[in-house]
C-alpha cells in the first residue's frame, strides 16, 4: 500500500490549476487513498492558496443532489472552499484560457450572519443564522482528464472549485420558501437545464447544516461572513467561448456571465 504524500499531491493539483493542464487522477497512484487522506490533501491545497495571498470567501458544498450522490456512490455531500480570485462580477466575463474544461451549475448562496457550530445543526438553525440568500452560478473545472474522478480525487481537488458569480439581490430567507425555488439555466437564450431547489438535500439550508456538522469533525465551524454555495440545483453544463450564461431563480432573481477567450 502506498503512503500518500499530502503536500506534494496538493502541489501537483495546484500546478494543474495554475498551468491550466488536465492531469491523471491521483488515485491512479494512490488507489487506497481514504476520504480522510483526500481532505488532508485539500487542506494542503487551501494552505498553498492562502500563502499566495488569496482569501477564503467561504466553504462550498458539492455532490448535494441524489443524482450526483448515487453516481459517486456516496451517502453524504462533500465540501471544498471558494476564494476571492474565483469571484466574477455578475454580468462579467470568465476567460476560457484561464481554465481547462469548465462547466456551470445554478445554485443558491447563503450569506451567514452568525457562527454555526456543529454537531447536531439543523436547517432551521441555519436559517436563523443566515442574513441573506443570493442567486449564484458556480463554474466547476475539475483538474482531472475528461472530468473523470473518484470521490477521493474530487475532494483532494477542492471539489473542482474554479469560479463563481453572485446575483445582485440580497434576499431575507424568511421571505421565501427556499425549498420551492424553480431554477432555469440558459445558454445563449436556450434553456439547457432546470430544477427545483429541493434537489439540494431537500432544502438548501440542510446543505449548510450538513456542512457545519462535517466541519465540526475537524473542530471547525461555519463562520459569520462566510458566503456558502449550497450545491447545484441544476446539472452542470459544459461551457464554450462565446456563451452567454444566465440562471433565473424564482423569487431570487437572475445571475450570469459571458465566456470569452
Ligand atoms: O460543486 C459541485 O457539486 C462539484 C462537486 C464535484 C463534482 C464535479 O466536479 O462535478
Ligand atoms: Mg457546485
Amino acid at each position: 500500500m502506498s503512503v500518500v504524500n499530502y503536500r506534494s499531491t496538493a502541489e501537483f493539483l495546484h500546478r494543474a490549476e495554475t498551468e491550466k493542464r488536465e492531469v491523471l487522477r491521483i488515485t491512479a497512484d494512490y488507489p487506497d487513498m481514504t476520504v480522510e487522506d483526500a481532505y488532508r490533501i485539500q487542506e494542503e491545497l487551501v494552505m498553498i492558496k492562502l500563502r499566495q495571498g488569496h482569501r477564503i470567501i467561504g466553504p462550498k458544498m458539492g455532490l448535494t443532489s441524489q443524482a450526483k450522490m448515487k453516481q459517486m456512490d456516496v451517502e453524504e455531500p462533500i465540501y471544498g472552499y471558494v476564494f476571492d480570485y474565483m469571484l466574477v462580477p455578475n454580468g462579467g466575463e470568465i476567460r476560457m484560457h484561464e481554465l481547462i474544461h469548465p462547466k456551470v451549475e445554478a445554485e443558491i448562496a447563503f450569506v451567514i450572519g452568525k457562527d454555526i457550530e456543529g454537531p447536531g445543526i439543523t436547517g432551521a438553525q441555519v436559517l436563523a443564522a443566515t442574513d441573506y440568500v443570493v442567486p449564484a452560478v458556480e463554474i466547476i473545472d475539475s483538474r482531472y482528464e475528461n472530468f473523470k474522478f473518484t470521490l477521493t480525487d474530487v475532494i483532494a481537488d477542492n471539489t473542482s472549485s474554479s469560479r463563481f458569480v453572485l446575483g445582485n439581490r440580497l434576499i431575507n430567507p424568511e421571505n421565501l420558501e427556499l425549498d420551492l425555488v424553480g431554477v432555469t439555466l440558459s445558454i445563449n437564450g436556450e434553456i439547457k437545464d432546470l430544477g427545483a431547489s429541493a434537489a439540494v438535500v431537500g432544502h438548501p439550508a440542510n446543505s449548510v447544516a450538513m456542512l457545519a456538522n462535517m466541519l465540526a469533525r475537524k473542530g471547525d465551524k461555519v463562520k459569520a461572513g462566510d458566503i456558502i454555495l449550497t450545491g447545484g440545483v441544476t446539472g452542470a453544463v459544459m461551457l464554450a467561448v462565446g456563451d452567454t450564461v444566465s440562471a433565473k431563480l424564482d423569487g431570487l432573481g437572475e445571475v450570469g456571465f459571458k465566456v470569452v477567450e
